[in-house]
């Protein structure tokens, strides 16, 4: 009789364990999503005359390309998706090599891309049809 008992009681202790950890698996294994939402925007910049310490510029004329936001961050493990709106007047691309992400857009054009965070460190975002000083790089986050 105690002996039955005694089988009960560990049989119960059992399937407590395994029902513990077939829950903590459960949301390990849950996936996080983070969506952003990218603007890429060309600022065009035209100076005659500015003259600091001494120093002048004449007839300065710059196109500069930033994606709003330039930078993200996520925690491995996280699917990203991205929606990128190009408000340039121009082409412009939005690479991220590690990740194969690699997305060309029209001018006006929108595009989405959707990848997995699956390694922790510090990646470029840039724009494979503009030198760096004019479509400024950003970066991709991604921690432990
Ligand atoms: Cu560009």
């Amino acid at each position: 009789m105690k002996m039955k008992k005694y089988i009960v009681v560990l049989l119960g202790a059992s399937l407590g364990i395994i029902l513990a950890l077939a829950c903590q698996s459960q949301t390990e294994k849950e996936t996080k999503v983070a969506n952003f939402k990218i603007h890429i925007r060309a600022y065009d910049t035209k100076i005659d005359s500015l003259t600091i310490e001494n120093f002048t510029l004449r007839n300065v004329r710059q196109l500069n390309v930033i994606n709003e936001p330039s930078d993200l961050s996520v925690r491995v493990g996280t699917k990203v998706n991205v929606k990128i709106i190009n408000e340039s007047p121009i082409s412009e691309n939005f690479t991220i090599d590690e990740h194969n992400v690699n997305k060309t857009l029209k001018a006006g054009e929108t595009a989405s891309v959707s990848f997995m965070a699956d390694k922790p460190g510090a990646y470029l975002i840039w724009c494979q049809l503009h030198p760096k000083n004019v479509h400024l790089p950003g970066s991709f986050m991604v921690f432990e």
